[in-house]
């Protein structure tokens, strides 16, 4: 893995292999590269075809974040208010002690289930993502958490219609003759998929964006149809009843295709049949004459392809969203192409060893149930639960949610089959949470309706321990603070959700400061707690090459050792052009081995069983609309990932402080006008910050990208202040955008 060479200035330089650990599709294999034990650049990885030596500015620009001046270096324990940021250094025997002896004497007195792990994914390598941290909170017997606040709408979307979560090749998309980019921004957010985007542009393929937004992707397509938040399921049910209704004269349907790879054509058809253009463009308000036009290009490409993502999720209906666009490609036989199809995520291809990592047969089991599983999406609700069973509301046992595991077996991340004790309308264990552990993960930043997460953080009789690299906005409120490390001071082996190859990252630094790896601090906390599982030995090297099975069929005829010589390696699935082609011939995971445009899952479980469309929570057709006319939308910022790289001056530097864009008309009916300061706000909370006024919105959508830290200079108030902890249908999912609020000009 280590590779020599001469820098410019005579200095012997080790070049090593890594992984990018951050949220995104791409998941670029790295080139560390090391002078003098320093890590003086980070490259992107020529041999890896995915990568193709190209880095985002965030990972380029990487020892900035490595060997930022206000990274944790030692232990902290809080000496200020709650919020208030002030620590002063302990030793790691300290911290872990005190942590330890929290943890016994809460356990002792309200039971373990009072502590909850609360992990995202700040770091997505396997083992750092979820290993010796899952065996920890298992073994003690704390609340599991269930981890939905991304991608669970999507996933049990998908996974009811296709059967796993798996899709086109992202680099075919380079030989697509149509892309569909349908609530996604890939420049931002998945720039490996748009540079091939861009290739298929070249060669003459059109480019449609679907997105409430001019992204900077939508921007550089042929087409844009800005489509009202939350409505895409009406949109896919109208191209539908265009491709059915006039296949006799196009020929759009690919009849064989259907009646040997897919079930419940017939009811479809019905279903379809009352989508006309008009119904939906009175609800999307995309005009008629887009909607059959879009359909037609659909139907008369075969080598159309579909990047949808989770923007299009994060609504009251986003898991029916998802599951309604992926049946597009089964009507009109695009899978049969590698260049056609649709991809939300490829987790679903690894073979993964979850239950080896992360142990949940260490569980204690109480009358037969495991303990409870908490809701991430909901933080805030559930930090305020009280022993009292009074306070369960009914209201607030709806939002916990119900989480349906068979239908959801997870997410974009850890893909464990969790055994749940559901939450549903106040039933459940509502007991409150008295110890917190944050790590991977900023939630005061990047949950929903942050008033209510930062006043259970500001409680006194909250314990709570914040594992992170920076003092983030999480980090203030916490009792100990521990310093975490960054990918190039740790070994991992990472998976992918945009592509279908293993990378392998391996240590190229000594650890800066005392900073410790996930695996290492709970290895070191549970001797402190005197847990005597042998899995609490196990090394990461150990965990590395176990964490994937290596003689399922996708790695057959390959190795570990391959793995450690490339830093890459592709998983065995059918091909077609030398490409990944997932549903050529059928091959869908769903129990009729087929793409359910019927699901009788879904009916089993109440649900629709077909396609259909759902209203968000807070949409036009909600008592909320008439107050607040404005639907608020606020994606990802380029430079940032969520909430990390924020404090990086030169990446927050080129967006400024954040804003807020509205639509001309929409500015005009508030005489608002271009940089001036404006407060946006709903009964959740409010924001003010300058307004841009912009056709880059559509009429009654207001955008404000997201990322930036709170109280940033030139703002006050903060994103997730307005949004909603309401659920989505499917895998009870956040509804990031599904939020209304109102802009005014009088501060
Ligand atoms: N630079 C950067 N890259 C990232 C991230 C980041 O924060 N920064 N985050 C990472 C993570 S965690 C994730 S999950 C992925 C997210 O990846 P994506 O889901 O692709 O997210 P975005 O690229 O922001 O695109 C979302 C788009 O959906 C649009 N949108 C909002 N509501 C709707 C709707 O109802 N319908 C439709 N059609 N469009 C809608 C928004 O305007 C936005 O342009 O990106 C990952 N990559
Ligand atoms: N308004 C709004 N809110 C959103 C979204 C949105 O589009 N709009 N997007 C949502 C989505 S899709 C997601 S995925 C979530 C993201 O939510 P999170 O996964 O919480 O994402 P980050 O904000 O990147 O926070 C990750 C934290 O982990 C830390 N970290 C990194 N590596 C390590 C490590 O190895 N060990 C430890 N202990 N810590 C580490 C980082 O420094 C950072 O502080 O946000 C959601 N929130
Ligand atoms: S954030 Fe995405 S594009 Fe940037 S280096 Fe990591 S995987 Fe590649
Ligand atoms: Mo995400």
């Amino acid at each position: 893995m280590r590779t020599s060479t001469v820098g410019s200035s005579g200095a012997a330089i080790s070049i090593i292999k890594g992984a990018c650990p951050h949220d995104c599709p791409d998941t670029c294999a790295l080139e560390y590269h090391v002078a003098d034990g320093k890590l003086i650049e980070v490259k992107g990885s020529t041999t890896h075809s995915v990568t193709a030596g190209v880095l985002c500015t965030k990972v380029a620009k990487y020892p900035l974040r490595t060997y930022h001046p206000t990274r944790i270096q030692t232990p902290l324990k809080r000496v200020g208010a709650k919020g208030e940021g002030k620590f002063v250094p302990i030793t790691w025997d300290e911290a872990l002690t005190t942590i330890a002896s929290k943890f016994k004497a809460i356990s002792a007195e309200h039971g373990a289930e009072a502590i909850l792990p609360y992990s995202y994914a700040g770091n997505m390598g396997m083992l750092q993502y979820g290993s010796m941290d899952r065996r920890f909170f298992h073994s003690i017997g704390a609340s599991q958490l269930d981890r939905t606040i991304c991608a669970s709408a999507g996933a049990a979307g998908l996974t009811v219609t296709l059967g796993s979560r798996l899709g086109t090749d992202m680099e075919a998309f380079a030989h697509s003759e149509l892309i569909i980019l349908w609530g996604t921004n890939p420049i931002t957010s998945n720039l490996h998929l748009w540079s091939r985007c861009q290739e298929a542009k070249r060669r003459g393929a059109t480019l449609i964006a679907i997105d409430p937004y001019r992204s900077l992707s939508a921007e550089k397509c042929h087409q844009w149809l800005p489509i009202k938040p939350g409505t895409d399921a009406a949109l896919a049910l109208a191209m539908m009843h265009v491709l059915i209704r006039d296949d006799a004269e196009t020929h759009a349907l690919d009849h064989d295709y259907i009646a040997k790879y897919t079930l419940g054509f017939d009811a479809l058809k019905a279903r379809a049949a009352e989508w006309t253009p008009q119904r939906a463009s009175d609800i999307c308000g995309i005009p008629v004459a887009d909607i059959e036009a879009l359909a037609k290009a659909y139907g008369s490409t075969k080598k159309a392809a579909i990047r949808l993502n989770y923007g299009m999720q994060r609504h009251g209906g986003g898991g029916m969203a998802v599951r309604t666009v992926a049946c597009l490609p089964a009507l009109t036989g695009a899978w049969r192409e590698a260049s056609g199809g649709a991809l939300l995520s490829t987790s679903g291809a690894y073979p993964m060893n979850s239950a080896y990592l992360e142990r949940p047969d260490l569980m204690p089991k109480h009358d037969g149930k495991l303990p409870r599983m908490v809701n991430m999406s909901a933080l805030g609700d559930a930090l305020a639960w009280s022993a009292r069973a009074s306070v369960c509301s009914l209201s607030l046992g709806e939002r916990v949610g119900v989480r349906d595991v068979a239908l959801d077996p997870d997410l974009d991340r850890s893909d464990t089959p969790s055994p749940v004790t559901p939450h549903h309308r106040g039933e459940g264990n509502q007991q409150a949470i008295k110890a917190l552990f944050v790590y991977n993960s900023n939630p005061a930043a990047v949950a929903p309706d942050s008033n209510q997460v930062l006043k259970g953080f500001a409680r006194d009789d909250l314990f709570m321990v914040v594992h992170d690299v920076f003092i983030t906005d999480t980090a203030r409120y916490a009792d100990i603070v521990l310093p975490a490390t960054t990918s190039p001071e740790h070994d991992d082996i990472n998976r992918s959700y945009g592509h279908y190859d293993l990378v392998l990252n391996r240590r190229a630094i000594d650890p800066v400061g005392e900073s410790l790896p996930n695996t290492e601090l709970f290895r070191r906390l549970a001797k402190k707690m005197a847990l005597t599982d042998p899995c609490f030995d196990e090394t990461d090297e150990s965990m590395i090459q176990h964490a994937f099975d290596w003689s399922h069929k996708t790695l057959a005829g390959q190795s570990f050792a391959t793995l450690e010589r490339d830093g890459v390696l592709r998983l065995n699935y059918p091909k077609k052009d030398g490409f990944i082609a997932p549903f050529v011939e059928g091959g869908f995971g769903t129990p009729s081995g087929k793409c359910e445009f019927y699901s009788e899952a879904l009916a089993k479980r109440g649900f629709d069983p077909l396609p259909t469309y759902i209203a968000p929570h807070e949409g036009e057709a909600s008592d909320l609309f008439t107050e607040f006319p404005l639907a608020l939308n606020t994606p990802p910022a380029r430079n940032f990932m969520n909430s990390t790289f924020a404090n990086i001056e030169e990446l927050a530097k080129p967006h400024g402080p954040p804003t807020v864009q509205l639509n001309p008309l929409d500015a005009a009916a508030r005489k608002v006008t271009e940089g001036q300061k404006v407060r946006v706000f709903n009964s959740r909370g409010a924001m003010k910050l300058a307004a841009c006024v912009t056709s880059d919105t559509r009429p009654g959508v207001a955008t404000i990208l997201w990322g930036h830290w709170r109280n940033h200079p030139g703002a006050e108030g903060f994103v997730n202040d307005l949004t909603s902890q309401a659920l989505t249908d499917l895998g009870g999912g956040a509804t990031f955008y599904d939020c209304r609020v109102e802009v005014t000009a009088t501060l």
